[in-house]
């Protein structure tokens, strides 16, 4: 099989645009930095990477005449929010299970940003209570048997929509047109730095890496503190995407790079340096990143390239993966 051969459900605009930070270079003096935006990959409801992912579940659940969408995330998950928003856009029905990933104090922390986009968005929205973790949740096939029960055809699409057999061909295919807009601007970009969290992101660029005629580094940042779990997420989806796409060799342990330096200690609350680095970035860029997933990579981003981990010479992708809508339920340390 080839990317190709897999059925799609448009739902993005094209390809996300790609954009120089010349202003954050200039700031930093060491590597040039760029972007490629998934926060505005599509018009539904604020886009980000798992708009991308789902046009290939999308397409695969219509296969399979399913009318409703179930999927799991915490409460301010930007992944259900997308789910909602796929969902309506293909005429489906969305049921969210939301899980408390995040101990945090914000009073109106279950009622506006992704949550409150959601519910707007007709999603059948379930709060549970359970801890962070990316594995599969009773809750999930609770509300799964639900909907069997109700007389409706589920589509189970887990956390993140990763650990799923289609979980990681969004981004494979992401590299796939990274390398043509690459040819069109006449750029090339050695390092990619993406935050990594369910994993299928960063998973499915390293499938799509592999199978380029000129592979780059690929730079997982850890933003679950929870690293084991999410490393070997990675590379079993890593390795999974690059056959089901016809990889034909094996993908090797140092192509799954993954920075635990980054995560600032627990998922879903951003330290010092998270705070900083979305402060740097909108007041030199006008780019809005969030406390949970891109402050934290994009601090990845400053730390190295400020510090020559990153050597000068060379040319950074930030892989922006959207995620703003959470920044509401942040206003007791942003704003
Ligand atoms: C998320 C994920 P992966 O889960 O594919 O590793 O992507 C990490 C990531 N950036 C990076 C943003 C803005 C994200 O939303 N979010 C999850 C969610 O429920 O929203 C799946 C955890």
């Amino acid at each position: 099989m080839t990317l190709d051969s897999f059925a799609r459900y448009p739902l993005l605009f094209g390809p996300s645009p790609v954009h120089p930070l010349e202003r954050l270079t200039a700031h930093l003096d060491g590597a040039r930095i760029w972007a490629k935006r998934e926060d505005v990959n599509s018009g539904l409801a604020f886009g980000g990477n798992k708009t991308r992912k789902l046009e290939y579940l999308v397409a695969d659940a219509l296969t399979e005449g399913a009318d409703t969408l179930v999927s799991i995330g915490g409460v301010q998950s930007n992944h259900t929010r997308q789910v909602a928003a796929a969902a309506a856009r293909a005429g489906m029905k969305a049921v969210l299970v939301q899980e408390s990933w995040v101990d945090w104090p914000d009073s109106i922390y279950d009622r506006v940003g992704n949550i409150q986009l959601s519910r707007i968005l007709g999603a059948d929205v379930r709060l549970v209570r359970a801890g962070f973790g990316i594995e599969f949740k009773e809750s999930w096939e609770q509300a799964i048997a639900d909907v069997q029960a109700a007389g409706n055809v589920p589509y189970a699409i887990p956390a993140g929509a990763s650990d799923h057999r289609l979980g990681g061909l969004g981004f494979a295919g992401w590299i796939v047109e990274l390398e043509r807009q690459e040819r069109e601007l006449g750029v090339f970009f050695d390092t990619v730095i993406v935050a990594s969290g369910t994993g299928s992101t960063q998973a499915g660029m390293i499938a799509g890496n592999a199978l380029s005629e000129r592979p780059r580094r690929i730079l997982g940042v850890d933003i679950t503190a929870t690293p084991e779990q999410t490393l070997a997420q990675v590379a079993r989806i890593a390795r999974a995407t690059a056959e089901l796409i016809g990889v034909e060799r094996e993908i090797a342990d140092e192509e799954i790079e993954l920075d635990l330096r980054y995560h600032g200690g627990i998922y879903g609350i951003p330290d010092e340096a998270t705070l900083d680095a979305i402060r740097t970035v909108a007041r030199l860029e006008g780019m809005i990143t969030d406390p949970v997933y891109e402050g934290k990579s994009m601090a990845a981003v400053i730390d190295l390239v400020s510090r020559g981990e990153i050597a000068p010479d060379s040319t950074v992708l930030y892989a922006h993966l959207g995620g703003q809508p959470a920044i509401n339920g942040y206003s007791a340390v942003l704003g």
